[in-house]
């Protein structure tokens, strides 16, 4: 990394550290942009993770997890809480309207310095949208939020993906989905930890209530009973109850064995690197820095299967085009 490279982290790093939220603004801009300088900035920051209840909220589009989570926020600012908020939407083109969307029914709390909201932009992104989204929630909680909402429209495998970053997972249904076979098949049956079903002043709520119970009774026995509360978000209706339940379900979790963290931070090590590496790969083709062969594939003097073996044959050629940008810099 170039000198200037390394002052800038640090000055950033310190403002962070100092509770400054601009700087956690301009880090998580950084991730957005998939910044060569994220890994540095987020190995120096993960010793101060590990702190925060990380809750996901998810389910179809509109079905009120903005408004729920801005109900929960209220009631967590009440207990003296600091929550965070990073709203995920894959499926959507129009990041800009999602964002000014949450601005607009969270906006209660924009002023209030205990509050973050943040929505992810997503245009263009691919496999790096979980990669991103958890780095966000690795600052947040670096940052002394004590509790971060994952806010995604689901489902499918990228939300799958995302919400296993939480501990409790809500997910929010609406009588007019209906079809409770469609919770099946998109896998919220096994992410639930809590079905909220929302929009309990229309008709059909309690019908879908009860469906559900029914289907959570084919489970296996387990040791948590997932339960299933009818929620109203626009009074917020039920949603001390919401919150009651993710304090039992947080509860249980801490009662039982810790999961094995050594696995899980291997894991997260083989998806950073898996991420790094196709990103360098791209900047590498942009930036022309290819390896010998490329310049002979290019002519026609071999195959793309032979030059790509010959390139993973050739350690010192392979490693000059990953190189991190500014590797080189004075
Ligand atoms: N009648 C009724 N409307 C609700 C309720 N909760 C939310 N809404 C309305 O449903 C609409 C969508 O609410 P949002 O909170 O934006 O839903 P969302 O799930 O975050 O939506 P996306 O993020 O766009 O997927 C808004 O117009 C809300 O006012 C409720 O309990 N009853
Ligand atoms: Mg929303």
């Amino acid at each position: 990394m170039g000198g200037a490279t390394v002052k800038n982290l640090h000055s950033s790093l310190e403002r962070f550290s100092s509770g400054d939220r601009r700087a956690l603004a301009r880090i998580i801009t950084l991730v957005e942009n998939r910044s060569p300088e994220v890994p540095h900035l987020m190995g120096a920051l993960y010793p101060k993770c590990g702190r925060a209840r990380v809750l996901g909220v998810t389910g179809p589009p509109g079905a009120g997890k903005s408004t729920l989570t801005d109900k929960l926020i209220g009631l967590l600012r009440k207990q003296g809480r600091r929550v965070a908020v990073i709203a995920v939407d894959p499926s959507s083109p129009f990041s800009g309207g999602a964002i000014l969307g949450d601005r607009v029914r969270m906006q209660e709390h924009f002023l209030d310095q205990g509050v973050f909201i943040r929505s992810l932009a997503t245009r263009g992104r691919h496999g790096g949208l979980a990669r991103a989204t958890r780095e966000i929630v690795h600052l947040f909680d670096a940052f002394g939020f004590d509790d971060v909402v994952v806010e995604t429209v689901g489902v499918g495998q990228t939300e799958l993906d995302i919400m296993r970053l939480a501990q409790t997972t809500v997910v929010v249904l609406v009588p007019e989905a209906g079809d409770t076979i469609q919770v099946m098949k998109a896998g919220l049956l096994e992410i639930a930890d809590i079905f909220a079903v929302n929009k309990a002043d229309r008709d059909g709520a309690r019908r879908l209530k009860n469906e559900l119970e029914v289907m959570l009774q084919l489970r296996p026995d387990a040791d948590w009973q997932v339960p299933v509360l009818l929620t109203q978000a626009t009074d917020g209706s039920g949603v001390t109850e919401l919150l009651d339940a993710v304090c039992a379900h947080e509860e249980l979790r801490e009662k039982q064995p810790v999961p094995d963290e050594g696995e899980a931070r291997l894991q997260e090590w083989y998806e950073i690197l898996r991420d790094e590496l196709s990103l360098r790969l791209d900047r590498a083709l942009d930036g022309e820095t290819l390896a010998p062969t490329a310049e002979q594939l290019r002519r026609g003097e071999t195959d793309p299967y032979s030059a790509a073996l010959e390139t993973l044959a050739n350690p010192a050629a392979l490693v000059r085009m990953l190189g991190a940008p500014g590797e080189d810099d004075p």
